[in-house]
């Protein structure tokens, strides 16, 4: 049944895969990306334990779980010049911090919370943008599963998870974006954020809240 049909929200578990944008240490602890930045990390932490409970009725329900970095090569030889150069502050993409070099793979802060820790199998895509599908093989892992529906969960709401979601839409995946299990640093876009998703019909997508969509994994499940 289409998302369309969302009360209560019914989902093909064959077709329905979860994607976890970004729970990475540098963007919820202090001293990574999201701190250098000049931000409050602490405000991305209520994410966590909704995307646990979508983590546990998505593995019961056998879905398909996709788990997302964002960071670059040592060399920096994947990031534009651009993204280099914003910030503001003293420290940038590539320098030494508490969790070692920001934002680079391989690092202590470009692995993913502890408490959301990929289980063996599921696969982890290391992106260097903030779409999930630029220069990645996350479509041909998508088309490979027959997925078409995507549940969107992760960090931050305004930036790569709503890139990714605009990514998914053009390609013709249905978007459910968790409210609770995506979070931003910043309250008033991470409200407006989850907004512009669902107006005018749901111009590129759906927003619902992990209680309902861990309820309708169970459902189908059983
Ligand atoms: C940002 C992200 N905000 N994962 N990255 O730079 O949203």
């Amino acid at each position: 049944m289409s998302l369309l049909d969302a009360e209560p929200l019914r989902l093909d578990v064959s077709s329905t895969a979860l994607i976890i944008i970004d729970m990475q240490r540098d963007f919820l602890e202090p001293g990574g990306f999201g701190a250098m930045l000049g931000n409050d990390v602490s405000l991305l932490r209520s994410a966590i334990a909704p995307c646990q409970a979508l983590l546990a009725a998505a593995r019961a329900a056998g879905l398909l779980i996709i788990h997302t970095r964002e960071g670059h090569r040592p060399d920096l030889s994947d990031a534009p010049p651009s993204k280099l150069a914003r910030g503001g502050g003293p420290k940038h993409i590539g320098d030494p911090g508490p969790m070692g070099r920001i934002l680079i793979r391989g690092e202590p802060g470009h692995g993913i919370v502890p408490e959301l820790a990929p289980a063996p199998g599921e696969p982890v895509l290391d992106k260097p943008g903030k779409g999930a599908f630029y220069q990645t093989d996350l479509a041909l892992i998508l088309a490979n599963a027959g997925i078409r529906t995507l549940l969107v969960a992760g960090v931050t709401t305004e930036v790569c998870v709503h890139t990714t979601v605009r990514e998914a839409n053009d390609r013709g995946y249905e978007c459910m974006v968790v409210s609770d299990a995506v979070g931003s640093y910043f309250p008033e876009f991470h409200r407006v954020a989850l907004a512009m998703i669902t107006a005018q019909g749901g111009i590129f997508g759906w927003v619902s809240d992990s209680a309902r969509v861990c309820a309708a994994l169970t459902r189908a499940a059983a």
